[in-house]
C-alpha cells in the first residue's frame, strides 16, 4: 500500500515538473519569439532611418516574393516586350528581370530608397532643355555611394546579411518593387509618383538576405486624371501606363544609336536634346514638392548655359563636360545629332 502510495507522489511530483518546465519552455519560447520580432521591427526601422540620415528623401521595405501585384507587373513587363515597346533596347529582354531572386541568392528582403533630384536651380529655364534627373552629378554614383554606406552599416550591424545594390543597370522591375513597399504608386505616365515628392525621385535598391518587415503599398492618387496623356507631344503613353518607347523622346534622345532622329519626333522636341520631362512637369503631383537637400541635384553650369556654340565643341570638351554626369551615355555625336534634330524642329 506505502509502495503505490509513494508510487503516486512521485508520478504527481514528475507530471507537476514536467507540466511546470513545459510552461516555462513555452514562456521562454515566447519570449524568444517576441524578442526576435521586436528585433526585427528594430532592425527594420534602424535600416530605414539609416537610409534617410544617408540622404534619401523616403525609404521603405518590401519581402520577397512580394504580393501578386509583382505577377501583374510582370506579365505588364512580357506584353511591353511583345509589342516591341522597348525598340531598340534589347537588354530589356532578360529573363533576370522576372525575378529579384535570380540577383542574389537567398534574397528575402529589399530596401527601396528615393533620391530627391528636384533642385531650387531648376525653376530658370533654359531653351535647350534636359531632363531633370541627369542634370547634376550621376545619380547611379551618387546613390551607389549612399546605398554603399548603408551595407558597411549593415555588415556592423547584421554580420549575417548579405545585400546587393541595384541602381537602374541592373535586371530588376525597379518601380514595380518601389510600389510593392510603398514608395509610391506607378502613376499613368509610368513614374512612380511619391505623395510628398512627386516623381522627381531616382531609385535605388538594396536586395537583403535578412527578413524584414515589410512595408503597405500605397493606393493610386491619379484618380480621373490624364493630363499626362494629353500632353505628351507625340502620344508615347499608347494607354495609361505604358510607353512606347519608339514614340518617345526620351528614348530617342538618350538611347537611340541610329545617325537620325526620326521626323515624327524631331518636329516635337520643342527644345528637347536629352531625356524629356513634359509627362513630369504637368502632374499635379509635382506642383509643390520639397526642393532637394542634396548639392548633387544642383544642375551643372554648362546644362544651365548650353547654346547653339556647343555644336563646335571638339570631343574632349564633351568629354570634360559630360564626366561624372549620366548624360555622358550621350555620346558626342549623339549630342550633335540631337541638338541638330532641334534646332531642325524649331519650336524654341
Ligand atoms: C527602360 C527604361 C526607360 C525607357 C522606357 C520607359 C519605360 N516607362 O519603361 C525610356 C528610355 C523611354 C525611359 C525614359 C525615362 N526614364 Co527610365 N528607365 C528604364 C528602366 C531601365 C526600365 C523600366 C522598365 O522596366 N520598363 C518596362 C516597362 C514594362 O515598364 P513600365 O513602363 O515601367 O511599366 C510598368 C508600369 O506601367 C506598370 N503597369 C502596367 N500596367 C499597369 C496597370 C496599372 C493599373 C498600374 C498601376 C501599373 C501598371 O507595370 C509595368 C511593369 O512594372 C528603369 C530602371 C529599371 N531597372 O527599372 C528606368 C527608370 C524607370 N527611368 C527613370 C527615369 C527618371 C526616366 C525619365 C523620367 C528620364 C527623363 N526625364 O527623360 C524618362 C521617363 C519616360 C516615361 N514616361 O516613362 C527612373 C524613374 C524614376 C521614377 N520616379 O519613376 C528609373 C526607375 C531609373 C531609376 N533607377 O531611377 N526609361
Ligand atoms: S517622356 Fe516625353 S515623350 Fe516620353 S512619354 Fe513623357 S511626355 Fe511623352
Ligand atoms: S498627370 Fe495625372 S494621370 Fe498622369 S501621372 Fe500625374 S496624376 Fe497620374
Amino acid at each position: 500500500m506505502l509502495g503505490i502510495y509513494l508510487f503516486l507522489i512521485n508520478l504527481n511530483y514528475l507530471l507537476v515538473s514536467h507540466f511546470k518546465s513545459t510552461i516555462y519552455l513555452k514562456l521562454n519560447h515566447n519570449k524568444i519569439m517576441k524578442n526576435i520580432i521586436q528585433n526585427k521591427e528594430e532592425l527594420s526601422y534602424k535600416l530605414k532611418k539609416r537610409a534617410i540620415l544617408e540622404g534619401f528623401a523616403v525609404s521603405r521595405i518590401a519581402t520577397i516574393p512580394g504580393s501578386s501585384r509583382l505577377n501583374l507587373r510582370t506579365k505588364a513587363l512580357e506584353r511591353w516586350l511583345e509589342n516591341n515597346y522597348h525598340s531598340d533596347m534589347r537588354w530589356m529582354e532578360t529573363e533576370k528581370r522576372k525575378s529579384i531572386d535570380s540577383l542574389l541568392k537567398g534574397a528575402k528582403s529589399v530596401l527601396t530608397v528615393g533620391f530627391n533630384y528636384f533642385s531650387e536651380e531648376h525653376k530658370q529655364k533654359t531653351k535647350f532643355k534636359i531632363g531633370k534627373f541627369a542634370q547634376g552629378e550621376d545619380y547611379h554614383k551618387v546613390i551607389y555611394k549612399k546605398l554603399k554606406n548603408i551595407g558597411r552599416w549593415i555588415n556592423d550591424e547584421i554580420p549575417d546579411c548579405n545585400w546587393k545594390i541595384c541602381v537602374d543597370t541592373s535586371p530588376l522591375l525597379e518601380k514595380a518593387w518601389a510600389e510593392e513597399a510603398g514608395l509610391g504608386w506607378i502613376g499613368k505616365n509610368s513614374n512612380l509618383i511619391n505623395k510628398e515628392y512627386g516623381s522627381w525621385l531616382t531609385l535605388g535598391f538594396m536586395i537583403l538576405t535578412k527578413d524584414f518587415v515589410s512595408d503597405s503599398s500605397s493606393k493610386s492618387l491619379c484618380g480621373g486624371c490624364e493630363k499626362c496623356i494629353e500632353k505628351c507631344p507625340t502620344n508615347a503613353i499608347t494607354e495609361p501606363f505604358v510607353i512606347n518607347s519608339d514614340l518617345c523622346i526620351a528614348y530617342h534622345t538618350i538611347e537611340n544609336k541610329s545617325q537620325t532622329i526620326p521626323a515624327h519626333i524631331e518636329k516635337n522636341l520643342n527644345g528637347w536634346i536629352a531625356g524629356c520631362d513634359i509627362c513630369q512637369d504637368v502632374c499635379p503631383w509635382n506642383k509643390q514638392v520639397p526642393f532637394s537637400k542634396n548639392i548633387e541635384a544642383n544642375p551643372r553650369t554648362w546644362i544651365k548655359n548650353l547654346n547653339v556654340k556647343s555644336l563646335s565643341w571638339d570631343e574632349k570638351k564633351w568629354e570634360e563636360n559630360l564626366r561624372g554626369t549620366t548624360l555622358k551615355r550621350i555620346k558626342p555625336w549623339m549630342w550633335k545629332r540631337n541638338i541638330k534634330a532641334m534646332l531642325k524642329g524649331k519650336k524654341i
